[in-house]
């Protein structure tokens, strides 16, 4: 009996102690009963190239994620906003496969799925969509890797550090996904289900174009998990209550694993 997960927005860094121990256990005691493991994006807090798998703390989490597929769940990675550097040396690395943004698929039961990272939705954001743009073209992306490491750090921090002061002036309108923008895209890719993060709002929206599930956040230990079991949908948090939307709601039924996994 095939079971799936969903996570996003990990946004591991080893500044944030409670949410590496969070993704630690998850990995270790919850993730090891999916059948396939899907993580949509920001993975980790940043990347500035797969040479930062030299650092021990981001070997240590491709090692565990290695050791969670040699146990038999396939481990799927889209990159996020912050992660997007991440290539095949990282997918080796973490014995994962790479997939792209966005990227359809089929459930068990028949049911056609897009998974996005959902950053690209965020159509009213014109600054952090010309941002975009840049960084995930090949010459610049060129450039930036043929940089010394300890260069790429220090501007790495700056360039967060003031992306982080102009978010604090934007409205919260424009950091959230454009509806007309999702909705094109489910049509597009003829789905009536979407799974995406990015936002930290985590929902399950049910809207004409159909339902989108929006992932929670990692940060500081909290977070959640989307589970597809038997036809069933459910979100599963890491704390003992269930995981609240914007309105205070519960997102999904709470889950728990099944024996057997597998
Ligand atoms: C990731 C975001 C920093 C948002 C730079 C070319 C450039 C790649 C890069 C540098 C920054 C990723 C790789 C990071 C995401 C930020 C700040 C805001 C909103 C270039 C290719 F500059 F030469 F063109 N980067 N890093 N931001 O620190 O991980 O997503 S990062
Ligand atoms: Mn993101």
């Amino acid at each position: 009996e095939p079971q799936l997960f969903f996570i996003s927005d990990l946004h591991l860094s080893p500044d944030d102690i409670a949410g590496t121990e969070a993704f630690e256990h998850f990995v270790r005691h919850s993730a090891t009963h999916a059948s396939q493991l899907y993580i949509l994006g920001d993975l980790f807090e940043a990347w500035i190239g797969d040479d930062q798998l030299t650092e021990p703390y981001y070997h240590r989490i491709a090692s565990l994620l290695a050791d969670l597929s040699h146990r038999g769940v396939q481990v799927f990675f889209m990159p996020g906003n912050r992660d997007f550097l991440c290539g095949r040396r990282f997918a080796r690395s973490a014995a994962l496969t790479l997939i792209p943004d966005p990227h359809p698929v089929t459930l068990p039961d028949g049911t056609p799925v897009l998974l996005a990272h959902g950053d690209a939705y965020c159509s009213d954001d014109a600054a952090y969509l010309r941002f975009r743009r840049i960084v995930r073209n090949p010459l610049p992306q060129w450039i930036w890797l043929a940089l010394p490491y300890s260069y790429r750090y220090g501007k790495a921090v700056a360039l967060r550090q003031r992306s982080s002061a102009m978010n604090m002036q934007k409205d919260r309108t424009i950091m959230d996904v454009n509806r007309d923008t999702v909705a094109a895209a489910m049509r597009a890719a003829g789905v009536q289900t979407l799974i995406h993060g990015h936002t930290h709002r985590p929902a399950r929206h049910v809207e004409a174009a159909g339902t989108r599930w929006v992932l929670p956040d990692w940060r500081r230990g909290m977070g959640g998990y989307l589970v597809w079991h038997r036809g069933q949908w459910s979100m599963a948090t890491l704390a003992d209550e269930p995981l609240l939307d914007a309105q205070g709601q519960p997102v999904a039924v709470p889950w728990t694993p099944s024996a057997g996994g597998h």
